[in-house]
């Protein structure tokens, strides 16, 4: 471990407070954080709601739950010695291998000691007098500290449906982002999965293997796409590990932190022959490179996004026996990748198997959920589990559960109320000295890069504060409306714009949450990265430091 910068600052306990930050969550961007506030030797207190570390990958522990991005450049870049001695098994690793490396992490830091876990935050309001933050729990304590900074993650607020008599089903059920701890066996059961995102797409391809009778409710198929994982043999980890240096900056260079990015190519710029084999060559590789490495106009001209979305097409239509359920997986209302691309191993081969159906659940809706299974409208199922895969209020749904009071008592929600708005996605002003690490309109894509990115600039600026005798910072109105522009004119003309997901603010499970907004930066990591880097290198021009 690097050695601790100690910098001169006053005691916590000559300023009354109880910490001096306190950080809500345990994920990946709550673990780093910590290192980084006990760095600066800030005593600090992370709150978090589970019982272990690890987030999204604690919570998500659902059947066939894994990367999408390449294991080596999602994990942390910023401990040498830990890339030296962690290797990854598989190329996309699974679940419970991300929860161990977190964990190793939590234990290599002695991180715990700072954490309290079974603690939910129901509400943080701000004293402006005392220029302080008080933390409430949901067991009903209080505790104070200069700094707040939430780790809460940006996909971590499951939602569910609202079906009649779901309450009265007597077989189990559960969310996929909320799975439980203890193993659920499925086989000779009859399973029913409802939601067909990137949870839900994991988990049928893994259910399909041992349960008797797997139905799935597609209310609107996605385009997928093949994952290609495989197994890393220790030598090829070694060659991993000895070209980190250049992996990472691969992903401090790309559109959106991937190992893949945009070919500088447009579709029609090649011959017909050329583009087929583009397109075979980018259906054969391994992860992202379909959807984020495909030619350079794919989300912006529909012309090119029919063409890829025609190949892709073709092949779900050569991977599934019957016609007509291959048709029913063939998305009609949206072009390829204008939603978020869900990688499959043997997804369109599941629809193959005799215990596998699909139902479409537009043509023929859920109306309830009954004691024994479920009702459509033309149809009564019999089951042991259902899955709810109907994912997540994103974005800004974990700020949402929690009720946060800004400067003269004014809620987060109120100032939100048109849609949420930021400073570079990590302050909002009238919330002083409150810091989001995913905050809305952050860069998002391979996530723990955005994260060690965010979490530097956090640290940097409050080390900043404790050189200048800082003890309040706020983000400028007009610092924010200005990003909130650029986030604006980013947005503009992206087919995924004109397309319901949760990249575009919808939620048909949450009251009000039926518009579609910019609710994502869209723009590319680097341009986010030089804007905030900007915002520091002019002495944090758009902040108010006093
Ligand atoms: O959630 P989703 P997710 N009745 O919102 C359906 C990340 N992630 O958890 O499309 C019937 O994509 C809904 O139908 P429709 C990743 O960023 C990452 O799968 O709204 N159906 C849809 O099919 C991803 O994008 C990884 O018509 C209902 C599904 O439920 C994000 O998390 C793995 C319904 C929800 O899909 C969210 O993915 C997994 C209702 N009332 C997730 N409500 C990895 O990196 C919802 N649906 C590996």
């Amino acid at each position: 471990m690097s050695a601790v910068a100690q910098v001169d600052r006053q005691p916590v306990a000559a300023t009354g407070l109880d910490y001096d930050a306190i950080v809500i969550g345990a994920g990946m961007s709550g673990l780093y954080q910590l290192i980084k506030l006990r760095e600066l030797g800030l005593k600090t207190r992370v709150f978090e709601a589970g019982t272990g570390v690890g987030g999204t990958w604690y919570w998500n522990r659902y059947p066939g739950c894994r990367f999408d991005s390449e294991s080596y450049s999602y994990g942390f870049s910023f401990d040498k010695e830990l890339l030296k001695e962690w290797s990854w098994s598989e190329h996309f690793a699974s679940q419970p291998e991300t929860e161990r490396y977190l964990n190793l992490v939590a234990d290599k830091y002695d991180l715990r000691r700072d954490i309290q876990f079974r603690a939910r935050v129901v509400a943080a309001c701000w004293d402006e007098q005392g220029r302080r933050w008080t933390v409430e729990l949901e067991d009903g304590s209080s505790h104070t500290a200069r700094f707040l900074i939430t780790a809460i993650g940006a996909l971590s607020a499951p939602t569910m449906p609202n079906f009649p008599g779901m309450a009265d089903f007597k077989g189990q059920s559960f969310h996929t982002g909320m799975w439980p701890k203890q193993p659920v066996d499925f086989a000779g059961k009859c399973v029913a999965v409802i939601g067909t995102g990137a949870s839900g797409v994991q988990t049928i391809q893994e259910v399909a293997k041992t349960a008797a009778k797997l139905v799935v409710f597609q209310r609107t198929p996605n385009w997928c796409a093949p994952l290609h994982n495989a197994k890393i043999p220790p030598q090829e980890m070694d060659e991993i590990r000895a070209r980190y240096d250049e992996i990472f900056k691969r992903c401090e260079e790309t559109f959106s932190c991937f190992l893949h990015t945009p070919d500088p190519r447009n579709t029609f710029d090649v011959s017909a022959e050329e583009r087929e084999a583009f397109l075979e060559k980018l259906y054969g590789e391994r992860g992202f490179g379909i959807w984020v490495g495909n030619f350079k106009d794919l989300l912006t001209s529909r012309a090119a996004n029919e063409e890829v979305s025609r190949f892709v097409a073709n092949k779900i239509r050569q991977r599934v026996k019957d016609p007509k359920v291959a048709e029913m997986l063939i998305p009609k209302n949206h072009g390829f990748g204008t939603r978020r691309v869900p990688l499959e191993t043997k997804y369109y081969e599941c629809y193959n198997q005799p215990n596998v159906t699909l139902v479409d659940s537009k043509a023929t809706p859920i109306e309830r959920i009954t004691p024994s299974g479920i009702r459509t409208s033309d149809a009564e199922y019999e089951f042991d589990i259902i899955i709810y895969a109907t994912g997540f209020d994103a974005l800004r749904g974990a700020f949402d559960r929690i009720d946060f009071h800004g400067k003269d008592g004014v809620t987060l929600k109120e100032t939100w109320k048109d849609g949420a708005t930021s400073l570079v996605g990590m302050m909002q002003d009238g919330f002083p000295n409150m810091f989001m690490l995913l905050g809305p309109h952050t860069a998002l894509g391979n996530i723990p890069r955005s994260i060690e990115f965010n979490v530097d600039w956090v640290t940097d600026l409050l080390r900043h504060a404790q050189r200048t005798g800082t003890t309040r910072i706020e983000a400028t109105e007009e610092a924010r409306a200005k990003w909130m522009e650029h986030v604006m004119e980013a947005a503009k003309g992206l087919l995924s714009m004109e397309v319901d997901s949760w990249m575009t603010g919808i939620n048909i499970n949450v009251a009000g949450k039926q518009t579609r907004i910019v609710a994502r930066y869209t723009g590319s990591a680097p341009t986010y990265r030089a804007w905030a880097n900007d915002i520091a290198a002019r002495g944090y021009e758009g902040v108010t430091l006093g």
